[in-house]
């Protein structure tokens, strides 16, 4: 939003202009709203001698004006509704069939990570079984993707309400314990990039600071051999290990 969001490094730029767009006519409103309500009351404050009106809005000219502002109150919802729906339908309702398939499992207080590549699943959490740090030196688990292929991710917690968030990629998504939620970003630059916890969820909830860490195709397959994959039986039942596309 005008220079104050970090980079948007995904494909769902069109978000921004309709932020601002939003923050443009809700501020006018606004502007507007809290004008009338310090403009009116110095206007009709108590003056002595005058009696004060009893104004019910039932004479056709007050009406009007009513339904006047009604109008356009909703005229301004629908120029929202009319940017706002082809993209909800884009980023929401319409997961792509083909990508990179990721698990994102959020728990009180780290993520753990399952990508499902062509050779297996490459599980990545903040600790490992002997509870250290396993992922990286700082200890923040990483989401590895790549450009050029769109990841698909599957939402869970294993007990609270969590929100997966990349500010980067202008990803936000809830998630409530007991449902699978599921939803798509393409990255397109190369990077490292913060992902948190967008809803508190206990005493460690700022623990909760992830990575995002978008390669290129080359590196990436770099990464999934250095890495090394887990037996093919530790892959989630259900879980379909997915086609990649592009190469
Ligand atoms: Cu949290």
């Amino acid at each position: 939003m005008w220079g104050t969001l970090p980079e948007n490094v995904g494909t769902f730029q069109d978000l921004d202009g309709l932020m601002e767009f939003i923050t443009v006519v809700v501020g006018l409103w606004f502007l507007a709203a809290m004008a009338m309500i310090i403009g009116f009351s110095l206007m009709f404050k108590a003056k002595p001698g005058v009696k004060a009106q009893y104004i019910a809005g039932n004479t056709g000219k007050q009406v009007g004006v009513l339904l006047g502002i009604v109008a356009a109150i909703t005229m301004f919802d629908f120029m929202i509704d009319i940017r706002n729906v082809p993209l909800w339908n884009t980023i929401k309702m319409q997961i792509p069939a083909e990508g990179d398939q990721v698990g994102v499992l959020a728990k009180q207080w780290t993520w753990v990570f399952t990508h499902k590549t062509k050779a297996g699943n490459v599980t990545t959490e903040m600790f490992n079984d002997a509870g250290e740090y396993s992922d990286s030196a700082n200890g923040a688990p990483k989401l590895h993707v790549r450009t050029g292929t769109k990841t698909i991710y599957s939402l869970n917690s294993e007990d609270v309400l969590h929100s997966f968030k990349i500010n980067a990629l202008r990803v936000t998504m809830d998630i409530i314990p007991g449902r699978t939620y599921k939803g798509w970003f393409e990255a397109v630059k190369p990077g490292t990039y913060d992902l948190a916890c967008a809803e508190i969820c206990g005493r460690g909830h700022g623990d909760m600071a992830g990575r995002l860490v978008v390669h290129t195709p080359d590196d990436y397959d770099k990464w999934v051999k250095a890495k090394g994959v887990t037996k093919a039986d530790s892959a989630p039942k259900g879980v379909v290990v997915a086609h990649n596309a592009a190469h």
